[in-house]
């Protein structure tokens, strides 16, 4: 079965006049933005699992959506790839991303999970090609099945560690092969349920050990892509060890990996921590590890991680900002993490929620874009700390003087500062008189 979306067959730029629910009113692939095309700068991607794999079921029930590709086999999975680059074409999205277990029934084991694997790696090679898609990343399921219930590299069993790293080999051969610019680690369930049955210290030596075996065979096989970890705090698991951005980088110091991998950072995992999206982009931006991001949105009041399609434009904007500033996306980009509402049961349905979702990040972008622009927030930042870089800021940071020369310097000096006003509302005036409205 082909023509699974018979409703359209292209979406395009239309621009806010049309009335064409299957057009983009702000995502305009071409338009040229400082010397780059729109679709360029935000590099999206549409995820495989969200999408084609998840079958509509939450904790009080079961299947809502019925698919003509759902089966554990290979004519099925087969078909299901058809509707993924159907739906690739007729979004015009120029990336995807997926975990193995998306992709491939699921075998009787390590061999005919990679076999499988591997022929499917082959179909979507053919399909790329064809449907002028590209891979951003790549990535292995080590949290569905049975064996990985207590964590995978974290796993107090070693057998269970090198069934999981040998499926990451599989994972970073079909990624290399599919050129795909980035290979994804999200700890789906490297965590613990209780700390009466867990040992930290062995288990976040064996993630340290785990990640340092993924570099090292990237570069042995000369994978140019950039690996990421996906920081979440809770869920899964009662605690993450990827918790945060903070987390992560203090985990890639200890082990050795700091200049080795880099964070993809997701809006409602940020929330989940209690930091907002932007928070989490900038800390990883000066902490030099930023990668790319999986867009989406958290319900509020719910307190897990829905993963909604984006529909904030100003929330959106204030992570460009912070990307932007930064100087873009290098290898990373903008994966829509982000599944339909269960009740959103028609085929149309999986287009429209991509449509608002492009249509609100080009228009964040292009109000961060008019913010960076602007400069008043630059200049009023560079100015805050402008007296860090004179002479008497320098000899502070290059520790010229110890503790008892610095309180001489005080006293001697009679040192008693004025505070100086943050002026946050006037900057948020700011912020807000640069949002795009049309
Ligand atoms: C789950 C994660 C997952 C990763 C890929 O919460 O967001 O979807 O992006 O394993
Ligand atoms: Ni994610
Ligand atoms: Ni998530």
């Amino acid at each position: 079965m082909k023509n699974f979306f018979s409703t359209v067959d292209k979406i395009t730029y239309e621009g806010t006049s049309s009335s064409n629910k299957f057009s983009f009113k702000y995502y305009n692939p071409d338009e040229t933005i400082n010397n780059k095309r729109m679709e360029d700068h935000l590099r999206f991607a549409a995820c495989y699992w969200h999408n084609f794999v998840w079958p509509g079921t939450d904790p009080f029930g079961g299947d809502t959506f019925e698919r003509p590709w759902f089966g554990n086999n290979m004519k099925q999975a087969k078909l299901k790839a058809d509707i993924a680059f159907e739906m690739f074409s007729i979004l015009n999205i120029p990336y995807f991303c997926f975990h193995d277990h998306d992709v491939r029934p699921e075998g009787n084991g390590f061999k005919e999970n990679t076999s499988n694997l591997n022929e499917m790696v082959d179909y979507f090679q053919l399909k790329m090609e064809e449907c002028k898609v590209k891979l951003l990343w790549g990535t292995a399921n080590l949290f569905s099945h049975k064996r990985y219930m207590a964590g995978a590299a974290t796993n107090p069993d070693p057998e269970i560690f090198a069934f999981a790293a040998a499926t990451v080999k599989s994972c970073i051969d079909a990624t290399h092969q599919l050129k795909g610019e980035n290979y994804v680690l999200w700890g789906g369930r490297e965590g613990y349920e209780t700390l009466l049955n867990t040992d930290i210290k062995s288990e976040i030596d064996q993630l340290g050990t785990f990640l340092n075996l993924v570099v090292d065979y990237k570069h042995k096989i000369g994978f140019k892509g950039t690996i990421l970890i996906e920081p979440k705090p809770q869920e899964p698991t009662k605690h993450q060890y990827d918790y945060d951005v903070g987390n992560v980088f203090g985990f890639l110091k200890k082990y050795g990996l700091e200049n080795e991998v880099k964070v993809n950072i997701e809006t409602g995992h940020a929330y989940l921590a209690n930091h907002s999206f932007e928070h989490e982009i900038a800390l990883a931006c000066a902490l030099g590890i930023f990668g790319s991001i999986d867009m989406n949105r958290n319900d509020i009041q719910s307190g897990w991680d829905t993963d909604q399609f984006p529909n904030n434009y100003l929330d959106v904007a204030l992570a460009y900002y912070h990307i932007l500033l930064y100087g873009g996306f290098k290898s990373g980009g903008t994966n829509f993490d982000a599944k339909l509402r269960r009740q959103s049961l028609d085929p149309e349905d999986l287009l429209l929620a991509h449509i608002g979702a492009m249509d609100t990040c080009a228009l964040g972008f292009k109000s961060a874009l008019k913010l960076l622009k602007n400069g008043d927030l630059k200049e009023f930042i560079d100015k805050r700390y402008s007296n860090w870089s004179k002479t008497f800021g320098k000899s502070l940071m290059n520790r010229e003087m110890n503790l008892e020369q610095i309180t001489r310097w005080v006293e001697d000096n009679n040192i008693n500062p004025e505070p100086v006003s943050g002026k946050q509302e006037y900057l948020e005036n700011i912020f807000i008189q640069n949002a795009i409205t049309k």
